[in-house]
């Protein structure tokens, strides 16, 4: 399995605005934020993409959507909306091979996608 800098992050040997962390998850503020809140939340234990997730993944997917919408609650997001973004390998955009969901709020986001 290649780690990542989210790996390094997980394991505190990388720094990083570390806002929550449980024994399957983490969640970390975007370096790059599109957003006024743009948080990431990862699994501890990596898998590169979404593709790659199976059945024993499952209870840590759950979480990570639980941790996102705890935390849009926290970030005071939750009343007006937010939105929740996996992106996968090359077409999806992914840069980090390290299965993270964006939580990003703040400000109205606009359509999904360009036209
Ligand atoms: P994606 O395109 O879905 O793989 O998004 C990767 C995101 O990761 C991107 O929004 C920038 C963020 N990122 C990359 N390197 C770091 C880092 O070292 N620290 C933090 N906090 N975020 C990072």
């Amino acid at each position: 399995m290649t780690d990542t800098i989210f790996g390094q992050i997980v394991r505190g040997e990388v720094s990083a605005e570390l806002i929550y962390q449980d024994e399957l998850v983490t969640a970390f503020r975007d370096i790059q934020p599109q957003a006024p809140t743009h948080i990431l939340i990862v699994p501890n234990d990596p898998v590169p993409t979404l593709a790659d997730v199976t059945e024993s993944d499952e209870p840590t997917l759950g979480r990570m959507i639980r941790v996102a919408s705890n935390l849009a609650e926290k970030d005071y997001i939750d009343k007006e909306g937010y939105r929740l973004i996996i992106n996968c390998r090359d077409h999806g955009g992914q840069e980090v091979y390290h299965l993270h969901l964006h939580l990003l709020g703040g400000r109205p986001l606009g359509k999904m996608l360009p036209n």
